[in-house]
């Protein structure tokens, strides 16, 4: 597949939105179905806590109360009839209430913020995998996110049959609206989050999913240590 244009604008001092400078750390995780992303989330806000340094898990779509209604319209397939543009514009609306009701605040407080899917999610999915127009998706994402961006964005990769086979032995095969779509649509999401890492590598990491959770939390701590050159010690297992 070609890949189509992904850059972004690194984080500025100061929001558009008026917010205050960020203090705190912003990571997100991303990659397709099953690839381990909330296992590591969690495992890396944990880690960080217990070595002093406060940290919100979050997630989307999700993460605030209102966000948190949109992802059941979303997830459960209520907005597919209306087409992938406005299922694109409802995760837009669901990341701007997160980031202004959750993220920002957290981030003006130092806290670190280490959220399970973000903006590239939408990319991926909508745009490189899906059917909506990547200008639509740059557009709506400068509207909802602007310089609010990521400081580092950990890419879970691994075969999508391998995600979708742990996703299903742990739903027992009740799948939602995104896991529903057929193996040529999954196919394309790991290209496509190669093709983010690839744009952006500066702010993107890949790291390979298949190993056992031990190994790939190490390497995540490990990415996090070189990322933000914090002192070894606290890092070290
Ligand atoms: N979406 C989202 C869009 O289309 N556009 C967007 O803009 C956004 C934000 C979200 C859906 O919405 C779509 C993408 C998604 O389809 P979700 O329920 O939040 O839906 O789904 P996912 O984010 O895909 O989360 P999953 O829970 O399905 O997958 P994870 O988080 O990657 O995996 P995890 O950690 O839950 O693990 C899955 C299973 O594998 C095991 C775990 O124990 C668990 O049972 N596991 C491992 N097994 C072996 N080895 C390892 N290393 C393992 N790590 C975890």
């Amino acid at each position: 597949m070609t890949a189509k244009p992904l850059t972004s604008k690194p984080p500025t001092a100061k929001s558009p939105t008026g917010e205050p400078p960020r203090r705190g750390r912003f990571i997100t995780f991303e990659g397709g179905e099953g690839a381990g992303k909330s296992t590591q989330a969690r495992r890396l806000a944990e880690f960080l806590e217990s070595r002093g340094i406060h940290s919100v898990l979050t997630r989307e779509p999700g993460g605030s109360p209102g966000a948190e209604i949109i992802r059941h319209v979303l997830l459960s397939g209520a907005a597919e009839p209306f087409g992938p543009e406005a299922e694109t514009i409802l995760f837009g609306a669901a990341r701007r209430d997160h980031l202004t009701s959750t993220i920002l605040p957290a981030l003006a407080r130092g806290d670190w913020v280490i959220c399970d899917r973000f903006a590239d999610s939408t990319r991926v999915y909508q745009g490189l995998a899906g059917k909506v127009d990547p200008a639509f998706i740059l557009a709506l994402e400068q509207l909802t996110v602007g310089a609010d961006r990521p400081d580092l964005t950990l890419v879970l990769d691994l075969p999508p049959k391998v995600g979708l086979a742990r996703v299903a032995s742990r739903q027992q095969g009740a799948f939602d609206r995104f896991e529903r779509e057929g193996i040529a649509f999954h196919t394309k999401l790991r290209q496509g989050f190669k093709a983010l890492v690839e744009a952006e590598p500066e702010r993107c990491r890949l790291v390979d999913a298949t190993r056992d959770p031990d190994t790939v939390a190490a390497d995540i701590r490990a990415l996090v240590l070189e990322r933000f050159d914090l002192p070894a010690r606290l890092v070290a297992s």
